[in-house]
């Protein structure tokens, strides 16, 4: 059964103030017998969606992991693609990511019209998503790939006008990503300020491996927040992240600009 409510979902987070949890996972990094573990943990704990993504998966291991993960549970299961190469009609959604803090031509509209015909008639929810990368203090899998310079992560400022754009040239959502790994996740500054300049729900991820920052992010203004390294390591996590990114559910925070 193919769900086509997922973006209703993030905009509902924005519009009421709840707060949504996700787990990253890339099919090339998780064990498969770890992902059942994953699975359990995430049911147990409420997870709001899975991204599936990475910078180099190949297609076979995608369409398997989605495929098992699809017969053990029914959370839905959004790609974050980190090419073309990346889609399956095996998810739910797909993140229709264009790099706005990036100047590569390619992935701000290039990759997406090779695309867009196959998107066109496939069965996935698409969401056209600003995917703004954050300096995140280490050269992550993302920039290098992307080639393309991340946002400085003390230029609140920058970011809040690249959100801000992206949500007038019609994207549904932002993304703000310090990439997987990072050393320093964005600061609570950021997503405050950005968060506060949009009408458009934001997601925030990268670095993020204590429920105590989950808390604080969502806290700050982030609607949905994004874990994969830390769960990567240990699956035990995800009870605590979900329950510190859930108990930050409170009024919408009004936007400053309406
Ligand atoms: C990366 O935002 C995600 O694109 C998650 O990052 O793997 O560091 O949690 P981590």
């Amino acid at each position: 059964m193919v769900n086509n409510n997922l973006y209703a979902r993030f905009l509902e987070a924005k519009n009421t103030g709840g707060k949504k949890f996700v787990v990253l996972i890339d099919p090339d990094k998780v064990r498969l017998g770890k992902i059942s573990k994953v699975l359990e943990m995430s049911v147990e704990a409420g997870v709001d969606y899975f991204f599936i993504g990475g910078s180099l998966v190949v297609n076979d291991m995608l369409d398997y992991v989605l495929k098992s993960m699809k017969e053990m549970c029914h959370i839905p299961m959004i790609l974050f693609p980190g090419n073309s190469f990346q889609l399956s009609y095996k998810a739910d959604g797909l993140l229709f990511l264009s790099l706005i803090s990036g100047r590569n031509a390619d992935l701000l509209i290039g990759k997406h019209v090779i695309t867009a015909p196959f998107l066109k008639v496939s069965p996935l929810e698409i969401i056209p998503t600003g995917y703004m990368l954050i300096d995140g203090g280490i050269m992550t899998s993302v920039q290098y790939m992307s080639n393309t310079n991340p946002i400085p992560s003390n230029k609140d400022d920058i970011a809040l006008c690249t959100a801000m754009a992206g949500e007038m040239l019609g994207l549904k959502q932002i993304y703000m990503d310090a990439g997987s790994g990072a050393k320093n996740p964005i600061s609570e500054s950021m997503i405050n300020t950005v968060s506060g300049g949009i009408n458009i729900p934001l997601i925030v991820g990268g670095g993020i491996s204590t429920p105590e920052k989950a808390a604080a992010n969502a806290k700050a203004g982030a609607d949905v927040i994004v874990v994969g390294n830390a769960i990567e390591k240990d699956p035990m996590l995800i009870r605590d992240i979900a329950q510190a990114v859930h108990s930050q559910a409170t009024q919408p925070k009004a936007s400053a600009f309406q």
